[in-house]
């Protein structure tokens, strides 16, 4: 079945599940990853699912979360442990795979990795990634720098966004996830 017959239904699954703010992020992340994966010659039905489910799992408790990773036998690491806001990308992934049958790795992939990035990413897993900070609802102070610099190259938003993600949590001791670091190391190292 073509992705877009359902569209529709997870709209409806994400109004059901996430607050009005992150139900607008979400329909707003779909959309930049439809236009972004037209522009970098992604699949665009791929990006507008991942998109609209990045988020699924974003409104649960940290308690909740707990107990959704623990009944999917996901094991943490220390650092993952230590650090609530990369859960709902890993219950996320689960969550498609276990209760809608998304088996698609690449999609499963974009939503695993859309917080921390990872070394040797795919183009889907880049424009996820993307899409979530230069959406139509992000405002913090530089997304039109990071939104031109889109412009002309993914991997250069990429180093941009990893860049400021260290930057931000470093400035408040938070442990930064390996992968956020392999794919800030990787990317620097293939820059042309
Ligand atoms: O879910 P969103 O708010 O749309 O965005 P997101 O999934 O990129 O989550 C951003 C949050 O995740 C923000 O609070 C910073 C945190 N984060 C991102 N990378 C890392 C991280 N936290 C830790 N501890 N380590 C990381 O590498
Ligand atoms: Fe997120
Ligand atoms: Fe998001």
């Amino acid at each position: 079945m073509k992705l877009s017959k359902k569209y529709d239904e997870y709209i409806a699954l994400i109004k059901n599940r996430l607050d009005d703010y992150r139900f607008e992020h979400s329909m707003a992340v779909a959309d930049k990853a439809y236009e972004l994966a037209e522009k970098f010659g992604a699949d665009t039905e791929k990006a507008y699912v991942a998109g609209l489910l990045h988020d699924v799992q974003k409104n649960l408790s940290d308690d909740e979360q707990l107990q959704f990773l623990s009944s999917s036998a996901i094991m943490l690491t220390d650092v993952e442990k230590a650090s609530p806001r990369v859960w709902h990308a890993i219950s996320g992934a689960a969550y498609i795979q276990s209760e809608l049958n998304i088996n698609d790795s690449e999609i499963v992939n974009a939503v695993r990795y859309h917080t921390t990035g990872r070394a040797g990413m795919s183009l889907l897993e880049k424009v996820i990634y993307i899409a979530d900070f230069t959406s139509r609802d992000r405002c913090y102070p530089d997304v039109d720098v990071l939104r031109s610099i889109v412009e002309k190259s993914l991997d250069e938003g990429l180093i941009y966004s990893l860049r400021h993600t260290i930057v931000s949590l470093g400035g408040k001791t938070l442990p930064i996830h390996p992968d956020t670091l392999s794919a800030y190391n990787e990317l620097l190292s293939v820059r042309k």
